[in-house]
């Protein structure tokens, strides 16, 4: 198989796991991340797959350009990008809200998003064939209190798949989007700004999805056959059912 994915933010998550799923499906790896330590680990991991790293911040629009420009011809025919760098950063009423946290969320879930793809698009253009995987998320479904610039960051990403699946349907490239409800990953790290014992009780008093879960779905739905696209699927732990329901009595 020569089949290349481009995967954001596999420093960490869902997007390591993703990683190291898709490489087990046959891909070759475009591995991105701001954590240059972490991709050479995950390079190490994967020795034996191809495995190409680049390290940018989505942020910054001229990064993502020429570090996806700067990869050899023989790394450029990208079919299948998962776009998955983001965050949650701080939890708090819009009235309290900090904003490099709005500003982060925005930048990163939002622009960033838009950044990457806008690179990769052109690559999968001149082959009429591709396949985007935006990561959502329930809070792109749905909005919880304290959640205001998360959850309507999450919502653009929604609303972006939708337009996105539109416009490059013409150019043979599929759309899909994977909504997430609780994963345990360093997410609630990030967003708790390093608060460990805080992150740690969001996943207490039931199961939460793993990581490898999301992988596992995001494998399945880029190895449908070229007749079929996974649209958009909600994920959830078996224990909740909405953004605010969740049993932790188990
Ligand atoms: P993690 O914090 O474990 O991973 C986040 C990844 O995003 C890291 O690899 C990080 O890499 C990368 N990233 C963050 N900021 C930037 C940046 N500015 N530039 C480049 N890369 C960046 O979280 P998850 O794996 O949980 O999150 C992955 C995605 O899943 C996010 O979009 C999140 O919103 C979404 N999601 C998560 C859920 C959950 O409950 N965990 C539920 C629903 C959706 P680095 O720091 O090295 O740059
Ligand atoms: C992450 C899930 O519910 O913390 O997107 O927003 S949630």
């Amino acid at each position: 198989m020569n089949r290349i994915a481009l995967v954001t933010g596999v420093t960490s998550g869902i997007g390591h796991a993703t990683a190291l799923e898709l490489a087990k499906q046959g891909f070759k790896i475009i591995a991105t991340g701001r954590r240059t330590e972490r991709l050479e680990e995950l390079k190490q991991q994967l020795s034996g797959v191809p495995v190409y790293t680049l390290a940018f911040d989505v942020r910054d629009k001229n990064a993502v350009a020429d570090a996806i420009n700067s990869l050899p011809d023989a790394w450029k025919q990208i079919e299948v990008l998962v776009n998955n760098a983001g965050n949650a950063h701080g939890l708090s009423p819009v009235q309290g809200g900090d904003l490099a946290d709005w500003d982060a969320m925005i930048d990163i879930n939002v622009k960033g998003l838009l950044y990457v793809s806008h690179a990769v698009i052109p690559l999968m253009q001149k082959y009429k064939k591709g396949h985007i995987v935006n990561i959502g998320s329930i809070a792109g479904k749905e909005v919880y209190p304290n959640g205001n610039v998360y959850c309507a960051s999450k919502h653009a990403v929604d609303a972006l798949s939708k337009g996105m699946r539109m416009d490059l349907i013409q150019e043979g490239i599929k759309v899909s989007e994977v909504n997430p409800g609780l994963v345990e990953t360093e997410f609630s790290e990030v967003r708790f700004k390093g608060d460990k014992e805080r992150a740690a009780s969001v996943y207490q008093g039931y199961k939460a999805l793993e990581a490898q879960d999301i992988a596992e779905l995001i494998a399945f739905m880029v190895t449908r056959p070229a007749h079929v696209n996974l649209a958009e699927v909600m994920i959830l732990p078996a224990a909740q059912a909405s953004a605010t329901v969740v049993n932790k009595s188990q």
